[in-house]
């Protein structure tokens, strides 16, 4: 009896950390196609933001990336955000979560506008 319970213990066990791996690895695909769907890359090189505009949803996040080796910055016409990408591979995330048109421009080269338009 004893044995019998100890192997039903056994299974029990490993159908739960089956159960519990499955489950575990669902939530990471889960997880990382949301990442992926709300992430949207704004590339910096050459001068320019890379698409200048762009259409997103409300609460995608906007990534900006510096590719020049020079510093640019990411600077809302409102004061909403700035931040200076200090050199090539240089990052910058603001999430938006409020439907609206959020124009920016680089402080060290004017000339340099995008514009993010929020759904
Ligand atoms: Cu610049």
């Amino acid at each position: 009896m004893r044995r019998f319970a100890n192997a039903f213990v056994r299974s029990l066990v490993a159908t739960l950390a089956i159960l519990i791996l499955v489950s575990g690895m669902a939530i990471g695909i889960a997880s990382a196609r949301a990442a992926t769907r709300d992430t949207t890359t704004i590339k910096i090189k050459a001068f320019a933001f890379k698409p200048k505009k762009i259409n997103v949803t409300a609460g995608t996040k906007v990534r900006w990336i510096n590719k020049d080796e020079i510093v640019h910055t990411v600077t809302a016409r409102d004061d909403r955000f700035d931040a200076a990408l200090d050199g090539k591979g240089s990052r910058f995330d603001v999430t938006f979560r409020e439907p609206g048109r959020y124009a920016y421009f680089c402080a060290r080269h004017p000339g340099m506008r995008g514009a993010i338009v929020v759904e």
